[in-house]
């Protein structure tokens, strides 16, 4: 019986907390975390069995488990060590993804649960957008359909009257736009009015047409994760483990991309903070964001001002902290995900979360120059294997 290995690193490190000249190491994505273990974890059937080791140790487990997992292995292994190919498309020329980038939320919904609506005139949308680039945005998303639960379905022309002019007058101001839509339609249409990104919170799976409207389109794409439909999806989420379970499912919306021609290099995944999901299993995804990146491709994180924040930490009255008094947990869930790999973070607080991010980096995770260029990282084809 054929097993699944995935491989999650752990006990990540910035470049000051490690030797390159003596330790076996790998560096995450290309990015500036190092690290020299991961989990191994060999699921056959509904079991599954996990191990820490280090680097050097993890072929020979693998090949115990089953023989050709050893093989495998290495192939993780370099998936989890190649550095993310810049995200570019038909009118993006290459956003590098060495260094965490900033998603701004622009939900141009007259219900959206953040910003209670503010946005419905495009021109406040707009005048936001500008806002966020100046505060340090490198993408926009721009969203015309609610998926708070139970929120009313939106047709298409309401859609498009909300999303296409924002998207058009964000593009031509400069800015790197992504449409939060899932249908397909408003994929091709966002793109065509400049939207550079496309982002889809069913992975492709929301319109029939969306996988060959997106492959048309040449533009990157977002993959999230969600379990169920918005109106539904919180009744009873239930997985046999969160995080693998939304690993496959992800492999999988992978596969199926590349068969439709959309090149790996076009793809980012995003587990999907709170689509389907209790607190228990957001929490173990935070947790284990690093097995994300065995995938091969850039992992986005969606939790800012998400009702988990309120779950934790409840304001003194007890009542839930509402969307606008979320931004001490959204910052500090941003952080969380940059130190487990993160490459985008999606946000509705641009200028606070840029700040808190450069003096994460600051603070060391980020590689001083001299740093940088004296020890070269170790490669996959170094001693490890
Ligand atoms: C009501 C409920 C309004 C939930 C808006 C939301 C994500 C996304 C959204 C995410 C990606 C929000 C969500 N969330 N796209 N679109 N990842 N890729 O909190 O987590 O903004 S809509």
């Amino acid at each position: 019986m054929t097993g699944e290995l995935t491989l999650r690193p752990v006990g990540l490190r910035g470049p000051a907390e490690v030797d390159e000249g003596t330790e076996n190491l790998l560096r995450l994505a290309g990015g500036p975390l190092r690290f020299s273990h991961c989990e191994a974890i060999w699921r056959a059937g509904r079991g599954a069995s996990r191990a820490v080791l280090a680097l050097g140790d993890i072929v020979p487990w693998a090949e115990a488990r089953e023989p050709g997992q050893g093989a495998r292995a290495r192939a993780l292994l370099a998936r989890l060590a190649a550095p993310r190919a810049p995200l570019a498309g038909p009118t993006l020329a290459g956003l590098p993804l060495d260094r965490p980038r900033i998603m701004g939320i622009l939900n141009v919904t007259p219900d959206s649960f953040s910003d209670g609506g503010d946005r419905a005139d495009p021109r406040v949308a707009v005048r936001d957008g500008l806002a966020m680039l100046a505060a340090g945005a490198d993408i926009l998303d721009v969203g015309g359909e609610s998926t708070r639960p139970g929120a009313q379905a939106v047709s298409l022309d309401e859609e498009r009257a909300r999303v296409l002019p924002v998207v058009e007058a964000l593009a031509k101001a400069g800015a790197i736009v992504s449409v939060d839509t899932r249908h397909a339609a408003i994929m091709r249409e966002a793109v065509a009015a400049g939207a550079a990104i496309i982002n889809d919170v069913t992975a492709l799976e929301g319109d029939p047409d969306s996988l060959a409207a997106a492959a048309g389109t040449g533009a990157p794409v977002i993959l999230m994760h969600m379990q169920g439909e918005p109106q539904t999806m919180q009744a009873n989420p239930t997985y046999d483990s969160a995080a693998l379970d939304i690993y496959r499912y992800l492999a999988a919306r992978l596969e199926a991309c590349e068969a439709a021609g959309i090149p790996r290099a076009k793809l980012v995944v995003d587990p999907g903070i709170g689509f389907g999901k209790t607190l228990s299993h957001n929490l173990q995804l935070f947790e284990e964001l690093a097995l994300f990146q065995g995938l091969g491709v850039a992992v986005l994180l969606g939790a800012s001002r998400k009702s988990f924040i309120t779950k934790i930490a409840p304001q003194a009255d007890g009542r839930g902290a509402g969307p606008k008094q979320r931004l001490g947990g959204s910052l500090a869930a941003a952080l969380f995900g940059l130190q487990r790999g993160v490459q985008i973070l999606r946000v509705h607080d641009v200028a606070e979360t840029c700040q808190a991010v450069a003096v994460w980096q600051a603070a060391g995770a980020v590689p001083s120059p001299a740093e940088d260029f004296a020890r070269p990282a170790a490669g996959v084809g170094g001693a490890l294997l």
